[in-house]
């Protein structure tokens, strides 16, 4: 057994007799007290999954494995000492649980590389599309076609004892991540590149070798990949795209299915969507106001218009944070370091000063703070890759870091099939109201 998978077994294999013992000797522990407004808000706050990547505090901001986002900055390995860390590292980190050494990182990287070979007949099902399906349209059905390639449904099909269901998920998980950029660079060429692919540079790192088959070489951009790469790798087990992939996966679906269909929760405007829409609506704010340098007062009047119509601020408010997104201080300082005067970059800062107030005079929206989408268009469009509908595919392929990497945990656990129960309206309605008050519906 390779290295990387047998220190990855040897940890997750102490913390799954864990799991199996708290599981045992505490099932009928009551934990936690479920409130009516919990069930009707979108389940939030509910201790309902184990996922050890990375935990989410409403106020800190998001920590892998403990480490903060300055932290990672600072003690993951980088390829320059004053670039940004390798998401390899963080891909580690969140596997094994250890900062790795810059050795570590340098054999992930080529392991990464030594399984990208993506089959043609997926690049096939990408052409088979019309030019118009959306890119992360495009992206969920490409890693759907790659399901052929799973070990895991092969052993499964042979009849592979269940405690040994984690290695194929392991095989299928690394090759999976080894591809997505190939696949998102082939989507990005074939749409705004006339079909002029680049072949993949097996020497370059992961998010080096993204840039390049898109077209960017300059170290400018790569370093920028790697640093949007680890802010959007992961972020707890609740959010839409983290928790499909581990709900369908707990069914036993091959991680390719688990992935797709965690895609195509990320392509929704409430989550992943919303960073090409912050760029769409700040261009539409430009057209409409005719000027790139609106004041303070013209940009207060758009924002107020835009939530009379009924619409939210994208970029803006979190389901769990309660304070400005450190991913969004991340990309801040980038770009104080290495963006000097860019309109688009200078508009993102001033909505950082013109929106929270009138959010939070409206009372009812619970966190008025910028999340990561507010900024990570501004840098990418100013770097060049102005295509901004393809934003959400890049956050695709960074959040498979940590998603993946958490399903893998989920086989060696021996998660069960999900399975919550649900009632009809009537019964929550008993459950409150028992009184005249009841009302047919
Ligand atoms: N603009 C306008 N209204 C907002 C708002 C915003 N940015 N954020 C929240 N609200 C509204 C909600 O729509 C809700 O309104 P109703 O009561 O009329 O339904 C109310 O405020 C309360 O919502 P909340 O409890 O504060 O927030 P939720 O947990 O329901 O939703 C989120 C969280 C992110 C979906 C929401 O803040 C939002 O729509 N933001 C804009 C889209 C966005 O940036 N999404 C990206 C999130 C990060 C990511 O996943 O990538």
């Amino acid at each position: 057994m390779e290295y990387i998978k047998y220190r990855f077994f040897q940890k997750a294999s102490k913390c799954s007799k864990e799991f199996q013992r708290i599981k045992n000797e505490y099932s009928d522990k009551v934990i936690a007290q479920v409130t009516l407004g919990q069930v009707f808000s979108g389940m939030k706050g509910i201790p309902l999954l184990v996922t050890d990547t990375s935990k989410l505090d409403p106020n800190e901001g998001i920590r892998f494995k403990g480490y903060s986002i300055p932290e990672l900055r600072e003690k993951l390995p980088k390829i320059s000492p004053d670039g940004e860390p390798l998401p390899e590292g963080l891909f580690y980190l969140m596997l094994i649980g250890e900062i790795p050494t810059q050795e570590d990182v340098t054999n992930l990287s080529k392991d990464f590389a030594t399984r990208a070979h993506v089959p043609q007949h997926v690049f096939d099902v990408i052409d088979a599309m019309p030019k118009n399906s959306r890119p992360m349209t495009q992206f969920s059905a490409a890693i759907l076609s790659m399901a052929t390639e799973s070990i895991f449904q092969k052993a499964y099909r042979a009849g592979v004892n269940k405690k040994y269901y984690w290695d194929s998920f392991y095989e299928d998980v690394m090759n999976l991540i080894a591809r997505l950029p190939h696949l998102a660079a082939y989507i990005y060429r074939r749409n705004f590149y006339n079909d002029k692919h680049i072949e993949p540079n097996p020497r370059l790192d992961w998010a080096g070798n993204l840039a390049h088959m898109m077209g960017q070489d300059s170290e400018d951009i790569r370093r920028l990949f790697r640093l949007y790469m680890v802010i959007h790798a992961d972020h707890e087990g609740g959010n839409v795209s983290a928790h499909t992939a581990h709900l369908v996966g707990s069914a036993l679906s091959n991680p390719y299915y688990a992935y797709a269909a965690a895609m195509t929760g990320l392509a929704g405007p409430l989550h992943g969507f919303a960073n090409q829409d912050v760029i769409h609506w700040m261009f539409q704010m430009i057209e409409d106001l005719d000027t790139e340098t609106p004041t303070d007062e013209q940009v207060a009047a758009y924002i107020k218009q835009t939530l009379e119509e009924g619409r939210v601020i994208p970029g803006y408010g979190h389901a769990v944070l309660r304070k400005t997104d450190p991913r969004f201080t991340a990309q801040q300082e980038f770009a104080e370091k290495y963006i000097k005067d860019d309109p688009l970059v200078n508009l993102v800062n001033q909505l950082y000063r013109v929106v929270p107030p009138i959010l939070s005079n409206i009372g009812k929206i619970k966190n008025p703070w910028p999340n990561v989408d507010a900024y990570s268009g501004s840098l990418l469009y100013h770097y060049g890759i102005k295509e901004y509908t393809f934003y959400t595919v890049l956050f695709g392929v960074s959040r498979a870091l940590g998603v993946l990497a958490s399903l893998t945990n989920d086989r060696v656990y021996g998660m069960p099939i999900e399975r919550p129960t649900s009632h009809p309206l009537e019964w929550f309605r008993d459950q409150v109201d028992k009184g005249e008050n009841k009302r047919k519906c």
